[in-house]
């Protein structure tokens, strides 16, 4: 019995259109390529960059014991063995490669050109063709990943279906199931099969779990034997800390926090336990050549990131970076895509130094970045604080930007925590693709900004990333339907809309022939008139009553 027809197992996914929009495909060179569209009450409508997958068709029927179905099927058969990188250094488009141009309205040489340089890459395995290809690099939409997963004392494989499903309608361009509780295989099987994203892991969890939790007891042997089985299910991008090496490990020793990594905390223990290097690092051809078998891509982890402001841009992470970035060309040698992981926590004025050495030492590998929190101070909330470090690394060239939820330091996220985490890594996406101006991105802000100064409420509300919140916060003052076309808010109330008093001075001067900045002239010498008329006083008297 494969885990999927496992009956026992009932998730319950949320599926229908997001509010105010619906789902279309594009036809592009035989391609069908979604969008979410809004369409406004103008009678034009916005199309948005979507991840949901087939969850959000109109009439979507999902079946999550069957699976989605396998769009690269069709594909990948009767395909070479090259992978991705394979292909675009042979100057091959793949349709891989024409689906995320026509996603991101690129053109398929450009983006066969950025993968080949290894300034791109597009994370599909093989064995994971239900995914919807998505790129990540600097010169690309940023990207965001949201990381699900149980841990041992929290979470079911039904909680951990629905988050996926749930973060990707938000718009996670990818998932990392970071699993490391109960039936990890079944929930990853679970989860790959059902997802539009490309999922990703960090194949020392299992690993560790498979020798009982010890890390002394740790092999090459069984690290590898997991990455087959992950590779195997259709895992498209793993994280491993091959930088952790045994002579840094003494680095962290004075850190306010030392290391926080949970893969890297892994490796340092193996690593000293048996006073050796890390079998991740030794073993390292033969681990790029099980990658590129299945066209798996690296996310070369930061074991050795800062877990606090005291500790970032230290000797330690540095060292770390430097291997990394070594071993990213030893990969692409073997035509294995590859990403590099970023921290942490990293104040504002030190977050630069961490994309420029990145960019310099990897020859411009995808940075992917934990946020980085921009100060420790704030638990509870470290999805803003990490969101402040995302939003600048991002404009600075970070191709993927991994969430952190409000749950961040505290506890397992949940539903809501997840969703909150997707929404905020998106705020902070968008805003570093305007910064960068990637073509396109503004015409969203301006459709939304229109709509706001309009007053066309429904409107603004389709087109926000969170339609549901801003309607209900909108709904909590004035609720009643010609609220919808009010040109004002609870906000301000009717007298004091700034956006009403611009649309008065404006159709002022449409009425007195004159432009707007003679409206507000003459406006004012009339206010001032009247004023004057009025006795010139500032503070009337006051009347006794
Ligand atoms: C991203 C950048 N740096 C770390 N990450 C993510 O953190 C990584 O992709 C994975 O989701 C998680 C790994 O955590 P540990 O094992 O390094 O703590
Ligand atoms: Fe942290």
């Amino acid at each position: 019995m494969t885990a999927l027809q496992d009956r026992s197992v009932r998730p319950s996914v949320t599926t229908g259109p997001i509010t105010g929009s619906h789902k279309t495909y594009r036809e592009v060179d035989g391609l069908r390529v979604p969008a979410r569209r809004v369409e406004l009450s103008t009678g034009e409508h916005v199309d948005l960059y979507d991840t949901s997958g087939p969850y959000t068709d109109t009439d979507a029927t999902i079946d999550v014991h069957k699976g989605l179905p396998k769009l690269r099927e069709p594909w990948i058969a009767g395909r070479g063995s090259l992978t991705q990188l394979g292909f675009a250094k042979a100057g091959v488009i793949t349709e891989e490669m024409r689906f995320c141009a026509a996603r991101e309205d690129l053109s398929p040489e450009f983006v066969r050109d950025e993968v080949a340089r290894g300034r791109a890459v597009i994370p599909v395995n093989r064995n994971h063709p239900e995914s919807e290809p998505a790129i990540i690099g600097k010169n690309f939409l940023v990207k965001i990943n949201a990381n699900i997963g149980n841990s041992a004392v929290s979470s079911s494989i039904e909680d951990e279906v629905e988050k996926m499903v749930w973060a990707t309608r938000w718009g996670a361009d990818t998932v990392m199931d970071l699993s490391t509780g109960k039936r990890i295989h079944e929930t990853r099987e679970w989860i790959l099969r059902n997802s539009p994203v490309p999922i990703g892991t960090v194949p020392i969890y299992q690993a560790l779990e498979k020798v009982g939790g010890d890390p002394a007891k740790l092999s090459w042997e069984v690290y590898r034997d997991t990455v087959v089985e992950q590779a195997e299910q259709g895992v498209d991008y793993m994280t491993v800390h091959a930088g952790v090496l045994l002579r840094y490990v003494p680095l962290t020793a004075r850190r306010v926090t030392g290391i926080v990594s949970r893969g890297g905390s892994i490796m340092a223990a193996w690593c000293l336990a048996h006073h050796k290097e890390s079998f991740l690092y030794t073993h390292f051809e033969e681990l790029c050549e099980i990658l590129r078998e299945y066209d798996i891509t690296f996310s070369l982890g930061d074991g050795l990131r800062p877990g606090s402001i005291a500790d970032a841009n230290d000797e330690a992470q540095f060292a770390e970076l430097r291997t990394i970035c070594e071993l990213t060309h030893v990969a692409h040698d073997h035509d294995v895509q590859v990403m590099i992981e970023g921290p942490g926590h990293v104040p504002m004025h030190k977050i630069a130094e961490n994309v420029r050495l990145e960019e310099e030492l990897s020859g411009e590998a995808p940075f992917y970045t934990l946020g980085p929190l921009a100060t420790d101070v704030a638990p509870g909330y470290d999805h803003i604080t990490s969101a402040i470090g995302a939003a600048q690394i991002g404009w600075l060239g970070t191709a993927m930007l991994c969430y952190v939820t409000p749950k961040e330091h505290l506890g397992l996220p949940n539903r809501d925590d997840v969703k909150t985490g997707v929404i905020t890594y998106k705020i902070a996406a968008h805003a570093a693709d305007l910064a960068k101006g990637h073509p396109g991105a503004q015409d969203w802000d301006d459709a939304l900004s229109a709509a706001r100064f309009d007053f066309r409420w429904d409107d603004q509300f389709n087109l926000s990333l969170d339609p549901d919140t801003a309607r209900s916060f909108h709904d909590e003052t004035l609720p009643a339907e010609p609220a919808k076309t009010a040109h004002f808010c609870s906000m301000c109330g009717p007298k004091f809309c700034s956006m009403k008093i611009t649309q008065d001075v404006r159709r002022y001067a449409d009425e007195h022939g004159m432009s707007t900045v003679d409206a507000i002239e003459a406006g004012m010498a009339a206010k001032s008139a009247e004023f004057d008329a009025a006795g010139g006083k500032v503070y009337l008297p006051v009347v006794e009553q």
